[in-house]
Formats: structure tokens, C-alpha cells, sequence
């Protein structure tokens, strides 16, 4: 990470204020995907918060561990050979810079699509001049974490109450599934945090277009989650944990009974954060509608009629903060 000058502050948003962490530590719904109760504590959570922790994964930790030192190896090269792997088409590895549309982070990160036949030539470099370099740790993680939210979206079926319980899963089992994997570095930020007295912003204010993200980072906290209220909370690390959070995509497939949340990460003053994750798409040809065993006698659809590709194209000419589904809305939110 280069040295920070001054004027860099301008690009950064400070933060104000945030409940403290220890009080929200059990507010924060958490499922035991081993709990036969499962499917209904994740419906639960997802009317509630449209966020919850997930224990008894089944992810081995040693694909964990062995992805998050790979991750750091990548992290720690110099800039210049990191810079090979960039800029982000939206592929491929980026600084500072998210999205194409202006918005700015105190990170850095590789974006991959999961489906290697989609990798940008950039991408495909990372894994071609570094044969060491970790696309079997990704491979075997990225594996792992998919079953694991395939089993999710299939217990929220159930819970929900759909006879088909696979209707939602096979769009990210799909070998057309837009999916993509995300690692995230942010790193410590004390010059910058001596000179406002506040945080940094990592990743700012967003909800995610897809349908469902799986969330793993290493023990340094950050991620913040909205609630309702529209207060902030923050997350409490847990390096062995998933978070999962709803997407657009399905808040739209549920109706608005599941809503998308509005996350974002602060950097810490001292410790590294790494962050994996994985956010499961559905094809883009997909019309992403609400299912309809979801839609009541008499209810009507909440959204207009769009592809995941119609929706995708719109979210990357928006910026990071934007209400994205605002658009899709029949009747325009205020
Ligand atoms: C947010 C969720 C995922 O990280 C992501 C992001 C994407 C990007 O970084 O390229 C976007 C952002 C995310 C939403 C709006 C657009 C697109 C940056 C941006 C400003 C990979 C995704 O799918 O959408």
C-alpha cells in the first residue's frame, strides 16, 4: 500500500457515529445449519435483518486458512506486479477505486468471476505468471462455500414453504450462473486515522445486486450492517463464521419479504482486514421476478420485468450508495 499524503483524506469519508459493538454481539441472528430448525431461523433472520451468522458450515478450515495465507501472500507483492492484474474490467485486481463510477475505498482487491471461462485476460494472468499462486485455494474454497449456499437458499425454499425446493438454487448451480468471488484487502490506515481522528471508510454504504453473499474475514472487525431504523451496527469479527446477506435479487424473487441490506466496511487504524466473498448470480438471460407461489391471491408483482443482465448493466452505471432497485420499483420509493 503506498504512503498517504494529505490531500489523500479529501477521498475519504470519515465516519460519525456507530452503536458500540458489545451490544449488538447476540443482536445479530445466528443459524446452525445443522439445527433442523435451520430453514426456519434463516427466514427468520432474513424478514428481520436480511443478514444473519452461520455455525456449522461444513466449510473445512484448512481451505479457509490456506486461502486467506495465499490471499495475504498476493496482497503483500509489490505494487507493480499487483498492478498487472488491474484495472478491474470489472475483473481482475483494483486499488482505491471501486466501480467505474468514481466511488473510493481504503482498500484493495481481486474480483474474479467463479466461471473461468469468463476470467478477463488480466485475471487470467494472475493465475498464469504466478503458478504457485492460488487458484486451487480458490478453486477448493470458493467449492466448498458454494455447496454451502446452495444448502441455504434450499432451506429458505423450505422455510418458505416452496414445493420446489431447488427454484432458487439451481440459478447459482446454473453453469451459467453470474457469479462472482471477491477477496478484499483493507489495510491499516494510522497516518490517516491520526490525522481526522476517526475511521476510514473501507467499502462504502451499498446493498448487493445478486442473490445471496457469503461473508468470511480474518478477526479484525469493520463490516457494519443498517438496520431498519436506519442505525449502523457493527459486526463482531468471527474468522470461523459466515455472514450471509440478502441481494437485490432476492428481495425481488421474495416480493420485498426478504429486503436487501445495506452494509459497509470501516478500515481499522492498526490491523489488516481480509474479507473473502462469494456472491451467487443467477444466469444473465434470467428474469428476476417474484416467485410466484410468493405473490398472495390478488397481490400484485412489486417490480417491473427485468433480466439479471438488465439489472447488472444498470448497477454498474451507479454508484456505490445508490437505491439500485429504485429503478425496478412499480411504485418509486421515496
Ligand atoms: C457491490 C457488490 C459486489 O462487491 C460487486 C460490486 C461492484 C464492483 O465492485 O465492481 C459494484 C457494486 C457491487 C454495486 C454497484 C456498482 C457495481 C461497484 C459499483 C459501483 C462486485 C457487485 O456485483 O456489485
Amino acid at each position: 500500500m503506498v504512503v498517504v499524503s494529505q490531500p489523500a483524506l479529501d477521498h475519504f469519508s470519515p465516519i460519525k457515529s456507530c452503536r458500540p459493538t458489545s451490544s449488538l454481539f447476540n443482536g445479530i441472528p445466528m443459524v446452525d445449519l445443522s439445527h433442523p430448525e435451520a430453514s426456519s431461523s434463516i427466514v427468520k433472520a432474513c424478514e428481520d435483518f436480511g443478514f444473519f451468522k452461520v455455525v456449522n458450515h461444513g466449510v473445512p478450515m484448512e481451505f479457509i486458512t490456506r486461502l486467506e495465507s495465499e490471499a495475504l501472500n498476493f496482497f503483500n507483492l509489490p505494487q507493480s506486479e499487483k498492478d498487472r492484474a488491474g484495472p478491474p474490467d470489472p475483473f481482475g485486481y483494483g486499488s482505491k477505486r471501486i466501480g467505474p463510477n468514481g466511488d473510493v475505498g481504503w482498500i484493495e482487491y481481486l474480483l474474479l468471476n467463479t466461471n473461468p471461462d469468463v476470467f478477463s485476460e488480466k485475471s487470467r494472468f494472475i493465475f498464469r505468471e504466478n503458478p504457485q499462486f492460488f487458484w486451487s485455494a480458490v478453486e477448493n474454497y470458493v467449492a466448498a462455500v458454494k455447496k454451502m449456499a446452495f444448502e441455504i437458499v434450499e432451506l429458505m425454499a423450505e422455510g418458505l414453504g416452496i414445493e420446489d425446493r431447488k427454484v432458487m438454487s439451481k440459478l447459482l448451480r446454473d453453469e451459467k450462473s453470474d457469479s462472482c468471488f471477491r477477496m478484499n484487502h483493507y489495510p491499516p490506515c494510522p497516518e490517516l486515522q491520526a490525522l481526522s481522528g476517526r475511521n476510514l471508510i473501507g467499502f462504502g454504504e451499498h446493498t448487493d445486486p445478486q442473490i445471496i453473499s457469503v461473508l468470511r474475514s480474518n478477526n479484525t472487525s469493520g463490516l457494519q450492517i443498517c438496520l431498519r431504523d436506519g442505525t449502523w451496527v457493527s459486526v463482531p469479527s468471527d474468522h470461523s463464521s459466515f455472514f450471509i446477506n440478502v441481494g437485490d435479487s432476492l428481495q425481488v424473487m421474495t416480493n420485498g419479504r426478504f429486503k436487501s441490506l445495506k452494509h459497509r466496511v470501516l478500515a481499522d487504524p492498526r490491523k489488516s482486514r481480509i474479507s473473502m466473498i462469494y456472491f451467487g448470480g443467477p444466469p444473465l438471460s434470467e428474469k428476476i421476478a417474484p416467485l410466484p407461489c410468493l405473490v398472495a391471491k390478488g397481490e400484485e408483482s412489486l417490480y417491473k420485468e427485468f433480466t439479471w443482465w438488465e439489472y447488472k448493466k444498470s448497477a454498474y452505471k451507479s454508484r456505490l450508495a445508490d437505491n439500485r432497485l429504485g429503478l425496478f420499483e412499480k411504485t418509486p420509493s421515496q
